[in-house]
């Protein structure tokens, strides 16, 4: 069976098993405590040279990381994943989009609010600008979602997955997404697929 390492929490791992869930699939979640360090160990380092959760067994021992990879390795074939050269193009934009434009900030924010007490005088010197960029993300999914239902070909799919899972927690960073009148439309088309479940769903 497929193992995802994981964090309880992380909107990084929450898009892995989301998946999985949507597609049936079984898998063994395996807890890393990050605020311990559990994936900077010699032993995780072998299974993830980057340190970092998620990380994904596949039934033969070999090891997967970067959400984003593990996203298309198991959408490959299935309806989540496109089969038009432009659209697979099009998601892989978006989840690029993602990954730069996106997570580093929205992610970062929440991360810094929801797991910690107080904030480091670093990090409430470069909050401002992380919050400033956070902003300027949503600001580019809501020009998408106020004429589109969905990121790509009109269809729930993979880069919804990726956008989904720190947009949806975005108030944990402290990001009012009550301006955001198309996106929150979209959130609760995301929530209402089959197979949906929640970043606090129990294993
Ligand atoms: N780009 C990576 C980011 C992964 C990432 O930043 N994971 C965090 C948790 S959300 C982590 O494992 N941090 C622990 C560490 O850096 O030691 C992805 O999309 O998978």
């Amino acid at each position: 069976m497929m193992k995802v390492y994981d964090f309880t929490g992380s909107g990084n791992g929450y898009k892995t098993w989301l998946l999985l869930q949507q597609l049936g699939l079984p898998y063994e979640r395996v807890e890393c405590d990050i605020l311990k360090g559990e994936t900077r160990t010699p032993a995780f380092l072998k299974k993830n040279p980057n340190g970092r959760i998620p990380t994904l067994e596949l039934d033969d021992g070999t090891f997967l990381f970067e959400s984003g990879a593990i996203l298309w390795y198991l959408a490959e074939g299935t309806p989540f994943a496109p089969a038009s050269r432009l659209e697979r193009a099009q998601t892989l934009q978006w989840m690029f989009f993602e990954q730069y434009s996106h997570e580093p900030y929205i992610a970062v924010a929440r991360f810094w609010k929801h797991f910690f007490d107080r904030l480091t005088p670093q990090q409430e010197a470069t909050l401002p600008d992380i919050m400033k960029k956070g902003y300027a993300a949503l600001d580019v999914m809501e020009r998408q979602l106020a004429e589109n239902d969905f990121f790509v070909g009109g269809r729930y799919g993979l880069a919804d997955i990726a956008l989904y899972a720190y947009t949806h927690v975005a108030h944990e960073g402290e990001f009012d997404l009550a301006r955001y009148p198309a996106i929150n439309a979209w959130l609760a088309r995301v929530a209402s697929q089959p197979g949906h479940v929640t970043i606090s769903h129990k294993h």
